[in-house]
């Protein structure tokens, strides 16, 4: 079993709802559970047009493969009604994973860690959340680049009666 963050973000719709929806789908996958999930966070789009993004993080244990895993959220991200007329375009729903265990690559379909997890806080700030103490090889411990980011427009929302930030919130309603 691997240890995976996935990341979401949308600046078009009802984005709480489609991240709520997304991770519902999510938890209904044999092949994964989810272990924790964030708040929601609305952020100023970072290299980036149109409106404000919604942005959530969530702690995932699977048996699925990097690239099985992938397939999993793009798929989910065309069930959602997601379009790429060009890079960074306002979007529905997307999902980019994090880092998946110990697993570092270059490859162009999946680079392993994100490569721009250090550089957003919109990733930084519900990855944090939910694992406070996250270290991987590459840039040591994360909390240390928020400084770094500082700049970056963001708002953690009120919650709406969810058990956010809370570990293990998923396994029981997975089965
Ligand atoms: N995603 C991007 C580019 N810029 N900005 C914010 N605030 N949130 C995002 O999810 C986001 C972005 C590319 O995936
Ligand atoms: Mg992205
Ligand atoms: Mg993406």
């Amino acid at each position: 079993m691997a240890r995976a963050y996935i990341g979401f973000g949308g600046n078009i719709g009802d984005t709480r709802q489609l991240i709520t929806d997304a991770i519902v789908c999510l938890a209904l996958r044999s092949e994964l559970q989810i272990l924790a999930k964030s708040c929601f966070y609305q952020s100023a789009p970072v290299e980036a047009t149109g409106g404000d993004y919604i942005n959530a993080v969530i702690e995932v244990e699977t048996e699925l493969s990097p690239y099985g895993l992938l397939h999993v959220c793009q798929t989910i991200e065309q069930e959602f009604g997601r379009e790429r007329p060009y890079a960074n375009a306002p979007r529905t729903l997307d999902l980019d994973i994090l880092s998946f265990e110990g697993v570092t690559q270059n490859e162009t379909e999946l680079m392993l860690p994100h490569p721009k997890i250090i550089e957003r806080s919109f990733v930084l700030l519900p990855l944090l959340e939910i694992a406070p103490e996250i270290f991987l090889p590459q840039w040591g411990e994360l909390k240390a680049y928020l400084p770094n980011v500082a700049h970056q427009r963001i708002e953690k929302l009120p919650c709406r009666n969810c058990n956010c930030g809370e570990k293990d919130v998923y396994s029981q309603s997975a089965h």
